[in-house]
């Protein structure tokens, strides 16, 4: 008893998390037909764990993570979608912007949005997932998906015609933001000029003002998937997403979908800035014959994952509902209370002609649960039958950074 009074504050604490204050449970009415629902009203069940919010440090970066429990539309609302902006946000008309392609081509071109907008269109269907998804207690919801619409990379690139040295393919976004570097050596941070400030190492710590990038190999880049894109969901990108131009580079984690993209240069060699180099960084302690060795490696490609999205009960009988996303899917599999796994039943992921590029929806019949609290586990398959892995798995398991957690998740819930 005392139990379930402590599970059902939890519960009424988990209801105000999500602005749903006092309720153990939401009705919807309606078909979730992204569910392969029939129909008919069903009652949403709160997690009994639910995020932190978002501390203040991060508020002005993270803001409209996805709410799992109100998950019911395949590609997620504009308005709904999260967003994550490490520096300023820029305002950008189209009138005065341009796309630059510039550095080691023969021929370095200037495009207007009109221009690009003139180009072929093409467009994809993409799950977006930050790499800090599941990696903080505030953040599980670094997650939506959307339909892109742009003109391929590809065709543009080489119409500048990189030169045999050039490699590396940067993308600049037009925000930047106050860096500082810190010189630990202490001493004296002999060699850094600029504006530099004492640390409390006797050395000194360097700020520069640096300008959001990211860079793929000029062969990633090339890829016939990437989009120079300018509409989400069939409108202009919104401002918060990147307008008025960004790359959707799909199969890759969100912080490589450079927003507010202003120019793209061609280098002879890796860009190793802030959020290539320092920042979203996977760093893991390997053992390797009885040696411990560290190794550092920067985020890159979205990887096989899926959640419970949320519990429905429709009079005694309950289902589960998730998606899975990171690789195209061939199966997920449930676990209730660490039992055994059971097969879910996968729905519509690919509308649009198939690339894979977008979560699929799943649901489980869980018929009629026994009363009390239970725990509930999803893992993904992909069509190589490779497996999302559990939390212990050893690559997980040896990263000290946070970034990458594509280990499966899980949930509690409290069936009344
Ligand atoms: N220019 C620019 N692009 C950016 C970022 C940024 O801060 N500035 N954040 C990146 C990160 S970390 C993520 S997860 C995605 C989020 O895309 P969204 O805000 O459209 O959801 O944008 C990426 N592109
Ligand atoms: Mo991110």
């Amino acid at each position: 008893m005392e139990q379930h009074d402590l599970a059902r504050r939890t519960l009424l604490k988990a209801g105000a998390a999500v602005g749903l204050a006092g309720l153990a449970s939401v009705t919807v009415a309606g078909p979730a037909a992204a569910f392969g629902d029939p129909g008919g009203a069903d009652e949403v069940l709160l997690w009994l764990d639910q995020p932190d919010p978002i501390p203040p440090g991060a508020v002005d970066i993270v803001a409209h993570l996805l709410k799992w429990e109100a998950l019911d539309s395949w590609r997620t609302p504009n308005g709904e979608f999260f967003t994550v902006k490490h520096y300023n946000l820029p305002s950008l008309t189209a009138g005065s912007w341009r796309l630059d392609i510039d550095g080691l081509v023969e021929h370095p071109v200037s495009l207007s949005l009109a221009a690009l907008r003139a180009r072929p269109r093409r467009e994809v269907d993409f799950t977006l997932e930050c790499s800090g998804n599941h990696g903080l207690p505030f953040s599980i919801g670094a997650i939506g998906n959307a339909n892109w619409a742009g003109t391929p990379l590809a065709d543009v690139l080489r119409r500048a015609r990189p030169r045999p040295n050039g490699v590396e393919v940067v993308f600049w976004g037009a925000d930047q933001g106050a860096v500082t570097i810190r010189d630990d050596s202490g001493i004296t941070g002999a060699g850094l000029t600029g504006t530099t400030t004492p640390d409390d190492t006797g050395g000194l710590d360097l700020t520069i003002t640096e300008q959001f990038a990211r860079s793929m190999t000029l062969a990633d880049a090339m890829s016939p998937d990437n989009l120079l894109c300018y509409e989400m969901n069939g409108v202009a990108l919104p401002p918060g997403h990147g307008y008025p131009l960004r790359l959707i580079a799909p199969g890759w984690y969100g912080v490589a979908n450079v927003k507010w993209l202003s120019r793209i240069e061609v280098r002879d060699g890796r860009y190793a800035g802030r959020f290539m180099a320092r920042d979203y960084v996977t760093i893991r302690e390997e053992q390797d014959a009885g040696r411990t060795v560290w190794t550092f490696t920067n985020v890159s490609h979205a990887r096989l994952k899926s959640a419970p999205a949320k519990v429905t009960r429709r009079g005694k009988h309950y289902v589960v509902h998730g998606a899975a996303w990171g690789a195209p899917i061939s199966s997920v599999e449930v676990q209730i209370d660490g039992g055994s796994w059971r097969r879910a039943q996968l729905h519509r992921q690919r509308p649009l002609g198939g690339n894979g590029f977008s979560w699929a929806f799943w649901t489980w019949d869980w018929g009629t649960p026994a009363a009390g609290e239970h725990t509930v586990r999803s893992r993904a398959f992909d069509r190589q039958n490779q497996l999302q892995p559990p939390p212990e798995d050893p690559y997980l398991a040896s990263r000290r950074t946070y970034w990458e957690n594509n280990g499966q998740v899980t949930r509690r819930v409290l069936i009344p």
